[in-house]
């Protein structure tokens, strides 16, 4: 099952947002190799939380033990390890993408975007459609949540109550969120809130890695710290993990040119009726105005309410989240040097962009 919302890309806008979703399905294959070391009490996990700035020995608030305590009560309930990573090169998630077109259409609709294949040039500015595959993937994840057939709510990553206490997931490598002890049934979806997304790929230079940060989650609220992200606002993170400003458009992308606080910032997604807040440069109207994100003045948290398709009998189970991270950095490419260099060019100042966030594949085995 493939279902894909792809927000229109309009010609003025400088960005525009894509969100390719991927629904639930059936595979194997290997686990990503980890790059991580993580002294924490989970081997082999790489969790920290939001406001540690990257400090990777950061308490691990989801430890497996705490969650078999919590959930594996029942004598009859059935083991259940969830896992979560990223797929580089997506190479065992077979068809979870459209398909690219490979030639640009007769008529029509010719402005580029994540539906060309590499290299094509369809609305003749000058700017072939190119992709980056990032090195790193990372979630932050205020929630996840089993939901069951009869609404009982079974928490994977229990709510932090706060986006930034959410638990940052490096999924550069597999790690196991959570060790369950489950009542046998049906649990037919999943809810997953989102803070933000981080991933690290080349800016300007191949050999010049840069970690950029995209908000998915607005935390500039009182009950949540007024810390000044909005919904869309894009960061540049430090290789020791703090966040050294806001992109700012008609900028170039690196740290002399940062904005410490997001100000007047304001891409193509004008701003949250509700709460009044500009949106940042990542995405469109029609992808913030989901209605499953009109949440009240008060409040985005971006929320995935998506299937899971869970049929819980007596044996144990693996629930692996899988993110497609191949290609995942769209735009135009301007200069033909394959790289996303902001402002050198058109590229990423005038030229369409967009990083495209796939909902992970559910492998249930
Ligand atoms: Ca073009
Ligand atoms: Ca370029």
């Amino acid at each position: 099952m493939i279902r894909t919302t792809l927000a229109q890309p309009r010609p003025t806008l400088v960005a525009f947002a894509i969100a390719l979703l991927t629904g639930a399905g059936i595979m194997a294959g290997c686990p990503t190799e980890s790059t991580q070391t993580d002294d924490n009490q989970n081997s082999g996990q790489s969790t920290s939380n939001a406001n540690d700035n990257g400090q990777d020995d950061a308490q691990n608030d989801n430890d497996a033990a705490q969650n078999d305590t919590d959930d594996a009560q029942d004598d009859t309930s059935s083991a259940l390890t969830v896992r979560m990573r990223a797929e580089f090169d997506g190479s065992s998630l077979t068809g979870k993408r459209e398909p690219r077109q490979d030639a640009c259409p007769q008529s029509g609709e010719q402005q580029d975007g994540p539906h060309l294949a590499a290299g094509l040039d369809c609305d003749g500015n000058g700017g072939a459609v190119q992709y980056i595959t990032p090195s790193t993937f990372k979630v932050a994840l205020k929630r996840l949540t089993f939901i069951a057939a009869d609404n009982t709510a079974i928490d994977v990553v229990p709510d932090t109550g706060l986006l930034a206490n959410a638990q940052v997931v490096d999924l550069t490598g597999e790690v196991t969120l959570a060790e369950l002890g489950l009542a046998p049934g049906s649990y037919p979806t999943y809810e997953a809130e989102i803070y933000y997304f981080e991933l690290t790929m080349p800016l300007y230079d191949a050999n010049t890695d840069v970690t950029i940060r995209v908000y998915m989650s607005d935390d500039d609220f009182a009950s949540e710290g007024n810390l000044g992200h909005h919904q869309g606002d894009i960061t540049i993170v430090g290789s020791n993990g703090t966040e050294l400003g806001f992109v700012v458009d008609g900028q170039r992308w690196e740290e002399a040119a940062l904005q410490a606080t997001r100000g007047t910032i304001n891409g193509a997604a004008g701003s949250d009726t509700e709460s009044g807040h500009l949106r940042g440069l990542f995405g469109d109207a029609a992808f913030w105005n989901q209605s499953e994100l009109a949440q009240g003045a008060t409040r985005d948290v971006f929320i995935w309410q998506r299937p899971l398709e869970l049929e819980l009998a007596a044996d144990a189970l693996n629930v692996t989240f899988s993110f497609d991270v191949r290609d995942t950095w769209f735009f135009e490419d301007f200069d033909s040097n394959q790289l996303f260099n902001p402002c050198d060019d058109l590229d990423g100042c005038g030229g369409a962009w967009a990083p495209l966030f796939a909902e992970p594949e559910v492998v249930i085995q």
